[in-house]
């Protein structure tokens, strides 16, 4: 039955106080995505971000001095292999051309991922955590809503992939088989980048049957005051890498340390059939700090939504992690030390996103 969420008339009971019965709204699966529907003149007050995590005014603040961009990468050419380790210490973050996922693939992907999320909220709320008939799929709104103060403005499916066998029994019917396709042929890619950056390390190549996959469709509605929203905080993956699909709308921007003139944000501007990927905190740790994990976030819109798919790779449970023995060898002082790997992910899991907070556990 459709509901007042899932419509797009203006003609709605408003409460312009942005006193919005927004937990409803989240507990039946119409998230952000239904309450922008209500095209609310006030933001419900539940998402207004505490004024030093409003990512719009994070990035007014910050001068761009150094006018740099995120670097593109053509991985037909010789060099890419030397800018790819270079982006990875300089930046943390690289956009890829000709990098040989097919096109048609990454349309397909997204067409699915507009067509999960364009559902009306019967059929999304079946992957609310509490409803999933299995935990690796799951649909949710903001990171942690229990625990945040100012929720994210944005609704995601995230889809942690086991076998094939799992992801065709219970990942959602309209948008599966695009994305498993997807996702299979954006491994040559994964398995090119990390073996590219483990042999600038001296190091061998990780083992894939010790690493995991999860997808997730990210969508960032139009938010009714963007300056008081923020899409996804600022935080660093906690991944090895993350190779991510954006539409041409923009919004992801990556913070940037430029020594004595301080910080700067800078957009990852959209470049048609490229895949944007960033280090993240496994590698920054197993690296010792050589490839960098840099904070980035997503801001709002007032004006048209957006939407992403981030591939997390990650690893197993494996029993720790820190510096690769390669990296010590060469008699560099270790930055980061053994963490217990189950701690790192539970530490993870259990708050808001916020910055590099995760990272500063291994840290020495
Ligand atoms: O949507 C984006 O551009 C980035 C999303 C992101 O940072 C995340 O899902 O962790």
């Amino acid at each position: 039955m459709a509901s007042m969420y899932d419509s797009d008339s203006d003609s709605k009971p408003v409460n312009e106080e942005g006193d919005h019965p927004w937990k409803e709204a989240i507990n039946k699966g119409y998230g952000t995505t239904g309450l922008s529907k209500m095209r609310l003149r006030a933001l419900p007050k539940a998402f207004i971000q505490p004024p030093e995590k409003r990512s719009s005014s994070m990035i007014r603040a910050s001068s761009q001095a150094s006018g740099d961009t995120i670097p593109i990468i053509d991985m037909s050419k010789a060099e890419a292999a030397e800018l790819i380790c270079e982006a990875a210490e300089k930046w943390g973050f690289f956009q890829v051309i000709n990098h040989g996922v097919p096109a048609v693939l990454m349309s397909d992907v997204m067409h699915a991922a507009r067509r999960f999320l364009g559902q009306a909220a019967e059929e999304k709320r079946r992957f609310l955590k509490e409803n999933t008939s299995c935990s690796n799929v799951v649909y949710m709104t903001s990171f942690f809503a229990e625990a945040e103060k100012g929720l994210e403005w944005s609704d995601y499916l995230s889809m942690n992939f086991v076998s094939e066998e799992e992801a065709y029994a219970f990942w959602p019917a309209i948008s599966k088989d695009a994305t498993i396709e997807y996702l299979k042929s954006s491994n040559t890619l994964i398995k090119r980048v990390l073996k590219i950056l483990m042999n600038k390390l001296n190091a061998n190549e990780l083992d894939e049957t010790n690493q995991t996959r999860r997808i997730q469709f990210n969508y960032y509605p139009i938010s009714p005051t963007p300056d008081l929203s923020v899409g996804v905080r600022s935080h660093s993956d906690v991944s090895l890498l993350t190779v991510l699909l954006q539409d041409d709308v923009g919004g992801l921007h990556v913070r940037r340390e430029i020594d004595s003139k301080g910080d700067e944000w800078v957009q990852v501007k959209p470049v048609a059939e490229s895949l944007v990927i960033n280090i993240g905190d496994f590698l920054e740790i197993m690296s010792n700090g050589i490839y960098k994990s840099v904070e980035h976030c997503v801001v709002s819109n007032g004006n048209i939504d957006r939407m992403s798919i981030p591939i997390f790779v990650g690893l197993q449970n494996s029993p720790t992690i820190g510096p690769l023995p390669e990296v010590l060898a060469t008699g560099k002082k270790a930055e980061y030390k053994e963490v217990v790997f189950s701690d790192y992910i539970k530490y993870f899991l259990n708050k808001p996103l916020d910055g590099k907070s995760t990272l500063k556990l291994a840290k020495i």
